[in-house]
């Protein structure tokens, strides 16, 4: 780590991540790598079919093999004292959560049906092949606007459309009149593909029982401890107190590991029931057919503008897939996910009306934006689409209806209040970056040296960051050496690096002598977790606050040893002294080393540990605008994208390397749905691209260089004025793509093309639109 300079301050600074070392070098360890004596292996039957009622689970076959300790199904958990179902909310519908193992059908492929415990993975292999499901199968249904039709089949009787949840924002008859009474309407149907996470380590879990105790203790790949205990709690009914979670090194998570799944529930089940440390490890292919998956919303969606370029109104109407079971909070999730339909402009009169489907696939929940990725999507392909209709640059359309930088909190028709942001300031960064103006007119015509069409395509977007509240903890040793605590968890943000400079510059001291633990529920009073770019904002002024209460209660301590008021103390670079008297000093340490020991000033109780729970006075929005530029060779459909300007506003940041490298990779996984990922299933139900093989994660040289700037507004929805940028490049990306092939092929008369863009389906919107 570097820290040249410790009279600069560390926020702000391109710090070194701290962590890399470690990750890079094989040094981390990841649940997998754990050790535990005596350990014992589970692994799933999994449902062959994706719709079935099970006539017969056999596991004979699986308990005759040598090293077979055990086979499960749901009878055993049934007969156990755990409720075993994993909870849902949000539904209109009374459909029963998920059991861990399947009762008597299956509404997705891959489903566990039983669980096999065996003395190695090779034997549980083996006893997973030696379990005998007899199956009654029914017909599929995997596309969430098909589901919802009258002949389609039904997966809860309490829900014969398939509708599991429904949701509505904004004012239908407002957003109706202005329809009415402006002069253009635009339509589109668009889809928003079906993503699978695809972090390097699939999930796990090692479970270990201690009998004396009573105590659970289960490591697992988490991006919020709290948030697992409180689930395990549920699912097996033991209170939290008996339960310790620990999230170890997780390698990526993207939003899959968020959620509560039957894996991590069925292995410290096991745990307890058997008294022997039980491990877990999903295959590849298990993550892609039984892990969440994100997006797949269908909406038809229509902008109301009038001859001048003034938006008067956007509707949207969209079914979402949620998938065999809701997990959790999903289906609530999913019909709230229009709350960013107004994008980054003045829309007078939005209205948007959500339907959470389900469909027999893998459950759907949070994939990296989620919500916010289809949102702008939305809005950014209807803005082109306007300028199309009204013969008008994409971008002037824009900018007539910006909201100006003077119209903050700026509340939208749905029910968001954006904090602060100069969005026209961030969206002339990126076009003066691209040349705008110039290429526009490129892209107008087949350039003739390479017979390729070239296209600019731009996406502005806001991102609602930092929900919730999060508990930061900052403990001083009496050697002076900090010890940082806090409820969120990184797997692979960087938040050791930037938690560090956070508390150093509010303590003044070295950001070397500040230790960060995230991720385990003994250590960290409580907490909310890492999801929805809400780790700096929340956590991130949680430690602060703890630091500033650390030094205000140094300070006092300082000043008794001075025999001078407390207000009278300054502290400067780790040292107090009193004002006007820089000739004695106090260090820090020195100090910390008194708050332990006896002769304190009256009322200050002993130690130097301070503990906040924290929520910030609003949701911080994070805005800016990507822009990509295009070739397309209109003979194999195959895209170039030749540059990639990112110009994003997550207010101050704390580290700009970071924050940049958190752009790349989301802009990765942005182009990556844009252009090559996509989960398909075939009629059936089976999940056709279940593997690293069948399913598109975009490679390196399929990437364009990401050429990021910033601006930095500060939000004042918090003291230190950060907003969140975990997300920012998944959200941009798929409309930026999108919009700029669009563009280049509209001399071919090409008006709309669903992701992904890959050469088939290029060539085919080719074809189509010259037929
Ligand atoms: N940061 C900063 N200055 C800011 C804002 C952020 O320096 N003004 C830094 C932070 O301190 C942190 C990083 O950028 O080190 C991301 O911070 P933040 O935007 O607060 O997001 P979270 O830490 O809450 O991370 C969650 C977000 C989400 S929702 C997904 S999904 C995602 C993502 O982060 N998954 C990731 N980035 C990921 N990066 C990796 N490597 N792996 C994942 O699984």
């Amino acid at each position: 780590m570097t820290n040249e300079s410790p009279d600069e301050p560390s926020v702000g600074r391109r710090t070194t991540r701290r962590e890399d070392a470690a990750l890079l070098t094989g040094d981390a360890a990841y649940t997998d790598d754990l050790t535990a004596p005596g350990a014992v292996h589970l692994a799933f039957v999994r449902s062959d079919h994706a719709h079935a009622r099970l006539d017969g689970v056999d596991t004979s076959g699986a308990t005759d093999l040598d090293g077979v300790v055990a086979a499960y199904t749901w009878d055993d958990l049934d007969a156990s004292d755990a409720p075993m179902v994993l909870g849902s909310s949000g539904l209109d519908v009374d459909a029963p959560g998920h059991p861990v193992l399947a009762r008597d059908r299956v509404r997705y492929q891959g489903q566990p049906i039983a669980a096999v415990v065996a003395e190695d993975r090779y034997v549980a292999s083996d006893a997973v092949a030696a379990v005998d499901v007899t199956y009654n199968t029914f017909d599929a249904t995997t596309d969430p606007a098909e589901a919802t039709a009258e002949d389609a089949p039904t997966l809860y009787e309490a829900a014969p459309d398939n509708v599991a949840a429904t949701g509505e924002l904004g004012d239908r008859e407002a957003t109706d009149r202005a329809f009415e009474t402006a002069d253009h309407a635009v339509a589109l149907d668009l889809r928003n593909n079906r993503l699978v996470a695809n972090a390097m380590e699939p999930r796990a879990a090692l479970a270990r029982y201690d009998e004396a105790e009573e105590r659970l203790t289960v490591e697992l790949t988490s991006q919020s401890a709290h948030g697992h205990r409180r689930d395990l709690s549920r699912t097996l009914g033991v209170r939290e107190g008996r339960i310790r979670v620990v999230a170890p090194d997780v390698g990526g998570g993207f939003g899959h590991k968020g959620h509560h799944y039957p894996g991590e529930a069925m292995t410290a089940w096991a745990a307890r029931e058997l008294g022997r440390p039980v491990r877990w490890t999903a295959t590849r292919s298990e993550n892609y057919r039984a892990g969440a998956h994100g997006r797949d919303h269908v909406t038809h969606a229509e902008l109301a503008v009038d001859d001048g370029g003034t938006v008067r109104g956007l509707r949207a109407e969209t079914n979402v897939g949620l998938g065999g079971y809701a997990l959790g909070s999903s289906a609530a999730i999913q019909v709230g996910y229009g709350r960013l339909l107004s994008g980054e402009y003045r829309i007078p009169a939005i209205h948007c009306e959500a339907r959470s489907v389900f469909t027999t696939t893998a459950p759907v929940h949070t994939y990296r934006g989620a919500g916010r990725p289809e949102s702008i999507y939305v809005v950014e392909r209807l803005f082109d689409a306007a300028a199309r209709e009204l013969d008008l640059d994409p971008v002037e359309l824009r900018r007539r209806n910006l909201v100006g930088a003077d119209a903050f909190p700026y509340e939208t028709p749905v029910g968001a209040t954006y904090d602060s942001g100069d969005y026209e300031r961030a969206m002339d960064r990126a076009l003066d970056a691209v040349d705008y103006s110039e290429n526009r007119e490129e892209s107008r015509q087949r350039d003739d040296d390479d017979g390729r069409y070239r296209g600019v395509g731009v996406a502005n977007y806001v991102e609602s960051t930092g929900g919730g509240f999060e508990s930061g903890v900052v403990r001083v040793h009496p050697d002076g050496s900090v010890a940082v605590y806090a409820g969120t968890h990184s797997h692979g943000q960087g938040h050791e690096t930037t938690y560090a400079q956070i508390v150093a510059d509010e303590l003044g001291v070295d950001e070397e002598s500040i230790e960060v633990s995230e991720g385990d529920t003994d250590s960290v009073p409580t907490g909310t977790g890492t999801f929805g770019s809400r780790s700096t904002v929340t956590g991130g002024n949680a430690v602060a606050e703890s630091a500033r209460a650390v030094r205000e209660k140094a300070r006092r301590i300082a000043a008794h040893q001075f025999e001078a008021p407390p207000d009278d103390v300054a502290y400067d670079a780790g040292e107090f002294h009193v004002t006007g008297d820089p000739s004695r000093t106090i260090p820090f340490s020195e100090v910390a080393s008194a708050a332990y020991g006896s002769g304190l000033p009256d009322g200050v109780d002993r130690g130097l540990d301070e503990t906040t729970f924290y929520e910030p006075e609003g949701t911080a929005y994070t805005f800016g605008t990507h822009v990509a530029r295009v070739a397309v060779d209109p003979e194999s459909g195959e895209v170039e994208i030749e540059r990639y300007v990112a110009v994003d506003d997550c207010g101050p940041r704390v580290n700009p390397t970071i924050v940049e490298g958190q752009v790349h990779g989301g802009v990765a996984q942005g182009v990556g749905q844009a252009r090559y990922e996509a989960a398909v299933y075939g009629e059936d139900g089976a999940l056709l691209t279940d593997s690293l093989s069948r399913y598109g994660v975009p490679k390196t040289t399929q990437l364009p260089d990401v050429e990021t700037d910033a601006t930095e507004t500060p939000s004042p929805t918090n003291r230190l004025g950060v907003k969140g940028i975990g997300e920012a490049g998944t959200i941009a990306a798929p409309p930026a793509v999108v919009n700029a092939v669009v563009d280049a092929l509209s001399p071919l008369g090409v008006e709309h093309v669903d992701m992904p863009l890959t050469e088939e389906t290029v060539w085919t919107a080719i074809r189509d639109a010259s037929e």
